[in-house]
């Protein structure tokens, strides 16, 4: 995390009290801009000139040093000096944009959360010029939705706040391990648990307590602590135990508490007892060490925590029919990469080669197409440049495949976005919803899987962890077909997507169905968003041979090419 964050999070309140009080457009998109492009950026903000960083220009490099030097930005004190506290946090409620808040701010009186469910409730909203019934339905609809991920945050989020607050403990504990809802990698996390084991017992906690990221100290023992971090409030919880007991703590506290459950009901059957502390005959410890040693006491083999949600894997371990998962290894390339020929901020031969340094042997470039005006989508003509330019580019660059693919549109009337002459031309073809997203949903992705070029379905249900509901749709019939005519279903590994999640990926798996993890990498750094769609994948029970980017790229099997 660290700076680069802190001034995005900054740059994005500031935009977000422009939009309120009516400022231009691009006055407000230039610092939604310049916090994306810091958020992207890897390096260290404060070792370079932060103009040097593609997409941030002057003035905003100079906001940057001036954070960099005070710990604040005078802009930001400006704008938001006359707003009252936690009203601008609402517009990150669905269905409400800067226009609605200000009219409910100034006709209403709405100040916060508690002020908006008040006169939704009055039923004083759809009264307001330009509203109506309608409007305010979705306002209520969004309400229940932010109220319900509010206290959640994206797994993306955790596991850079879980690194950067494991990286000064690990040197003194022996072990170390996140645990939790985050260790079994699911899609959004309460708070972070930690376990640590070593002697060092009391200093381990009180450099935790310790740490710049610590807003607030909520509880503090000898071998515990509680934190609320400076991110989003984020609260982690660090415990501290004996090596000896390590793998039955670890257990104990990645839960889920159905599986911990569970695994106690089959310790008690055979005459054991099963806690965080060990493994218990009578009185006497029979194991503890490492979770391994655990499970086989209990007489079944090791179980991913990302499997371990009762959902029938410890029936599977019994019986020894455990899915043998997918794994980083297992990944040689990514099919769903967007360039700067449309609205990637890299151009092919970067992430080409950022895609080598990861290790794989090919990537799919997939630009929008031509309706997709606003993200830059390619006319016929400029996809044959890109496609000529790929071929340059493959020239000089050995080692890794370039593949040519396009993210296609799906378009209101169902028809796609290039005619087949040009579809047959690429080496894969995704699809994807990005318009029309409540009118005839399910038959118009129906229509796209009946085109024999289509090998791909993009992001399948258009939901945002951030709030957005996704399309109006059968999800169910949607992979069902999709299994029956051989698309492979995009588990897009987006952090605010995770899209098909991991109930909808054991369905399709369950109807037969293939599938793809892709990043939908805009810019270089956002290829690492494989690790939040590995990890999905996991969690739908998906094996090496379920996954086409697991395959060499000669064998990818693709509908085309069966
Ligand atoms: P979260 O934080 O809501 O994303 O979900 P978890 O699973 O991380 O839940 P959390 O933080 O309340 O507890 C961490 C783990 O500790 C949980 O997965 C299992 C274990 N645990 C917590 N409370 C209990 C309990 O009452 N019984 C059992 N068996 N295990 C528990
Ligand atoms: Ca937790
Ligand atoms: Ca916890």
């Amino acid at each position: 995390m660290g700076k680069n964050t802190e001034i995005a999070d900054i740059f994005e309140r500031i935009a977000d009290a422009l939009e309120f009080k009516g400022e231009m457009v691009f006055k407000v998109s230039a610092y939604r801009k310049a916090a994306r492009m810091l958020r992207e950026y890897s390096g260290d903000i404060s070792s370079i000139h932060p103009s040097e960083i593609e997409g941030i220009g002057k003035g905003m490099a100079e906001k940057i040093e001036e954070y960099l030097k005070t710990g604040r930005i005078k802009k930001y004190e400006e704008v938001i000096a006359d707003i009252p506290e936690g009203l601008l946090e609402l517009l990150n409620i669905p269905n409400m944009g800067p226009k609605t808040l200000h009219l409910l701010h100034k006709e209403l009186g709405v100040n916060n959360l508690k002020d908006l469910e008040r006169v939704l409730e009055e039923g004083k909203v759809a009264a307001l010029p330009g509203m109506g019934e309608k409007k305010e339905e979705n306002i209520k609809k969004g309400v229940l939705l932010y109220k319900a991920g509010r206290s959640r945050i994206p797994l993306a989020t955790a596991l850079k706040v879980v690194r950067e607050v494991i990286s000064p403990l690990s040197d003194i504990s022996e072990e170390i391990s996140p645990a939790g809802s985050l260790r079994r990698m699911k899609e959004t996390i309460g708070d972070i648990d930690i376990l640590a084991a070593g002697e060092k017992t009391q200093e381990i906690v009180d450099i935790f307590t310790r740490q710049s990221y610590v807003r607030e100290v909520i509880a503090k023992g000898d071998t515990k602590a509680s934190i609320r971090t400076i991110y989003n409030n984020l609260q982690v919880d660090l415990r501290v135990v004996e090596k000896d007991c390590w793998g039955a703590a670890l257990l104990y506290f990645t839960g889920s508490k159905a599986h911990n459950i569970k695994l106690r009901g089959i310790a008690k059957d055979r005459g054991l007892k099963i806690n965080e502390y060990g493994v218990f005959r009578g009185t006497k410890r029979i194991a503890g060490k490492t979770e391994d040693d655990v499970y086989r006491t209990l007489g079944i083999k090791f179980i991913p925590p990302e499997l371990r949600e009762d959902k029938g894997e410890i029936e599977a371990a019994m019986k020894g029919t455990l899915p043998v998962l997918v794994e980083q290894k297992d990944i040689k390339g990514d099919l769903h990469i967007h360039s700067n020929y449309s609205d990637g901020m890299d151009d092919i031969e970067t992430v080409t080669l950022a895609a080598k340094r990861r290790g794989y042997e090919y990537i799919g470039i997939c630009d929008h197409s031509k309706t997709s005006k606003i993200a830059g989508g390619l006319d016929e003509e400029a996809l044959k440049r890109r496609n000529e330019e790929i071929d340059s580019i493959q020239e000089k660059i050995k080692g890794i495949k370039i593949l040519k693919g396009m993210e296609v549109d799906i378009l209101s009337n169902g028809s796609l976005d290039y005619s087949d002459s040009i579809l047959e031309q690429l080496d894969f073809v995704i699809v994807a919803v990005h318009q029309g997203f409540f009118k005839n949903v399910t038959e118009r992705i129906k229509e796209a899987m009946r085109n024999p070029f289509v090998d791909i379905l993009a992001h399948p249900t258009g939901r945002l962890l951030s709030g957005r509901e996704g399309y109006k749709m059968n999800i169910e019939e949607v992979m069902e077909y999709a299994a029956k005519m051989g698309v492979a279903l995009e588990i897009n590994a987006s952090y605010d997507r995770l899209d098909i999640n991991d109930v909808n990926i054991m369905k399709a798996k369950g109807y037969g169905a293939i599938f793809v993890i892709g990043t939908d990498a805009h810019s270089t750094g956002m290829l690492e968003d494989m690790e939040l769609g590995l990890g999905t994948a996991r969690r739908g029970w998906l094996e090496k041979k379920d996954v086409l980017n697991t395959y060499r790229w000669q064998d990818i099997p693709f509908r085309r090419r069966r």
